[in-house]
């Protein structure tokens, strides 16, 4: 029965290495030299990478790496300027509430040292992210829940916000009419932001924010406050950040198996591509349902980026270049 397993896996992650050569950006196939050095030729520093299309999250991290910040200021504040956005609807202010319409935020950050910090089921604060360095940095634990984060983000000078805006009410309230929940795949291509940067030292962090799942049950909490599943870094080895359906995450503890895949010896690339053969080679994975993307990157700068549907994207700023990379993906149709 393992045995039969492992060559599943083996044989569907080589499906996805093949068919992923194939996609935009990408002319050789992962095993050719030049595409190896095409990779390895892109490793200056410092760089940052974010899921999604958040360019101006990733120019303000990258103006803090610039200036000799480091990676973990640069995660935290390339994150705020998304929780501070209220036109994107899964971050911070403006998140999609839910199903009882309240929005409730999940973070979490993760530094050179391995330490980390989480807050889960935050309400009224927009700024998640800096109340999860707080935890890591101020408190004797990791993560914080609901009242208690909320009540210690007071203590640190915060003001109650109200988060939910009057478009995120009304598309609450439109979806209210017939209460039909499904997980949306690619909300407007703008989601959970999970940012990874290297400073100039070559250290690496990471930051992960969200409201989580639009209209999620309440108390819901996903993957993105999970360290080893929304975020993982080993200062080490590289780091790996997850969006997408968080439960599907949480199952695989995906972004720990990432990065340890890069301990391994994959480069980021194939190692995002296993973990998401890990999930739709699960017997009976709906998958077709769903989306998960992973981004990574390694202690040398390089990166990858992979998901199950098409339209997952990652931001990268790196030489002056500050873009949108279309991610490759398992589900070709
Ligand atoms: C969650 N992973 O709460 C988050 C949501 C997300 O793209 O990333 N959406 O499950």
């Amino acid at each position: 029965m393992k045995r039969r397993n492992f060559i599943k896996n083996a044989s569907l992650t080589g499906v996805g290495l093949a068919v992923g050569s194939s996609l935009v950006g990408y002319a050789e196939t992962p095993s050719d030299k030049s595409f190896k050095n095409s990779l390895k030729s892109t490793n200056t520093l410092p760089l940052v990478i974010a899921t999604w299309h958040v360019e101006n999250a990733t120019a303000k991290a990258m103006e803090i790496l610039q200036n000799g910040g480091t990676a973990l200021d640069a995660v935290e504040q390339g994150c705020m300027v998304e929780e501070a956005d209220v036109n994107n609807q899964s971050v911070g202010k403006g998140g999609l509430p839910d199903r009882e319409g309240n929005v409730t935020l999940d973070a979490c950050i993760m530094n050179k040292d391995g330490d980390c910090g989480s807050v889960v089921y935050l309400q009224n604060i927009t700024h998640a992210v800096s109340i999860a360095r707080k935890v890591m940095e101020d408190t004797p634990h990791v993560m914080l829940a609901g009242k208690g984060a909320e009540q210690y983000a007071y203590e640190l000078g915060y003001k109650k916000e109200n988060l939910l805006t009057e478009s995120s009410k009304k598309a609450w309230l439109e979806w209210k009419k017939e209460s039909k929940y499904k997980p949306i795949i690619n909300i407007e291509n703008h989601d959970t932001i999970g940012m990874l940067a290297i400073d100039k030292n070559g250290d690496i962090s990471g930051a992960c924010t969200t409201s989580g799942l639009a209209y999620k049950m309440a108390g819901r909490v996903g993957d993105s406050p999970i360290i080893g599943s929304g975020l993982f870094i080993d200062n080490e080895i590289g780091g790996c950040v997850a969006t997408g359906l968080g439960e599907e995450v949480v199952k695989t503890v995906g972004s720990f198996l990432v990065v340890e895949l890069m301990r391994q010896g994959k480069s980021p690339q194939e190692a995002c591509e296993e973990a998401i053969s890990r999930i739709v080679t699960k017997p009976n994975s709906d998958y077709k349902n769903f989306q998960v993307g992973y981004i990574a990157v390694n202690k040398q700068g390089e990166t990858g980026s992979y998901s199950i549907h098409q339209w997952f994207s990652m931001t990268k700023f790196q030489d002056g270049v500050n873009e949108r990379i279309q991610s490759e993906y398992f589900l070709k149709e």
